[in-house]
């Protein structure tokens, strides 16, 4: 595996490349093109000047997270050709500068839901957190407004002002698209696109739908081993593989991820590891990453990874905010780095017991 964290670009994440490289191991950051919107060709200069600026640090770009999947494609409509166009346009100028490995989502209308950013836990950190009560009373044009107090001046991913200001829109273009749909389109793009990811050895790698099942009705697919392995059939092509989420996945306690990560060999190309502390089935809080602070046995989850011989990048994924840090919520360094410290450290001795 190569350790990796993740980077918002110099315009956007308070956490700078230079303190990025002083995380030991961390060689090298998953970060995008934040300025780019859904549907767009990305330009090759501006990929160039990333890269160029990610590399000065003495860092590599390790992969893309994400390449944003427009409406269009998701729902299926005439026009979705022209973005799916585009979307191969950024594959093949992402190729040419060698980089090989893209996380995108095929979520509808909300990338990921909490309903708390600061939850406080009991060491006085902060975290974000989830509850379906909250969730069952909201409408969703209120979900942006009640989480947007906490978000420390920052812009999240997902969650960009802009959008949530369609959110009845778009609610209304999805109106007729359901699980199979949701498939079906997806196959739709996946087949267009792996030519391309053929050629130039482009790993895509789907992250899961966070939480796992159906939240204000929308469809939900991939959220677990049948759906997913679902998919990789549908498009039977080691390209098409999967970023393996555990705090994603992890958050319906009927998924083992262990066994999951077994069952996916060959096929996760990214790996975000963190922990979630259950109150209950549907009360979830993010954890530190150490395996007694949550509800997860990370051990066992950096065990299998390493029995499936996985060997792309893997990020610590949201970090508590501690030490008075302010930050994107779940995206301060330090809780990152000590995650990043800690896995190291276990994937350190399943290697060395082997
Ligand atoms: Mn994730």
């Amino acid at each position: 595996m190569q350790m990796t964290l993740r980077w918002y670009g110099s315009k956007h994440d308070t956490v700078t490349l230079e303190q990025i490289r002083q995380i030991p191991g961390v060689k090298a950051v998953i970060t995008t093109l934040y300025d780019t919107v859904p549907g767009e060709a990305w330009k090759l200069e501006d990929i160039r000047a990333l890269k160029k600026e990610v590399e000065a640090a003495g860092l590599t770009i390790a992969g893309i997270e994400s390449v944003n999947i427009h409406d269009a494609i998701k729902i299926g409509t005439p026009d979705r050709d022209k973005y799916i166009d585009n979307y191969i346009t950024t594959l093949e100028r992402l190729g040419q500068e060698d980089i090989h490995m893209v996380c995108y989502n095929f979520m509808p209308v909300f990338d990921w839901t909490r309903t708390e950013l600061a939850r406080k836990r009991p060491d006085g950190s902060t975290v974000l957190a989830y509850t379906q009560e909250a969730v069952d009373a909201l409408v969703p044009e209120k979900m942006f407004e009640s989480i947007a107090g906490d978000t420390n001046g920052t812009v999240m991913p997902g969650w960009e002002p802009e959008r949530m200001a369609k959110v009845k829109e778009l609610f209304e273009a999805y109106k007729d698209v359901d699980d199979e749909k949701l498939f079906e389109n997806l196959k739709y793009f996946l087949e267009r696109i792996m030519p391309t990811c053929d050629k130039y050895n482009i790993n895509m790698a789907i992250h899961p739908d966070d939480p796992a099942w159906s939240v204000f009705g929308l469809p939900r697919i991939i959220i677990n081993k049948k759906n997913i392995l679902r998919m990789m059939e549908m498009v039977d092509n080691p390209h098409n593989g999967v970023t393996f989420c555990s705090g994603s996945y992890g958050t319906n306690l009927e998924n083992d991820l262990p066994d999951m990560i077994r069952s996916l060999k060959g096929r996760i190309h990214f790996a975000h590891v963190r922990n979630l502390k259950f109150n209950s089935p549907t009360d979830f809080e993010e954890a530190a990453h150490l395996s007694s602070d949550g509800s997860f046995d990370m051990y066992e989850i950096m065990k299998a990874l390493y029995e499936i011989g996985f060997d792309g990048p893997i990020r610590p994924d949201h970090g508590r905010m501690i030490w008075g840090e302010k930050a994107m919520p779940g995206y301060g360094l330090y809780d990152r780095a000590l995650g990043a410290a800690y896995l190291n450290g276990l994937w350190e001795a399943i290697d060395k017991s082997k």
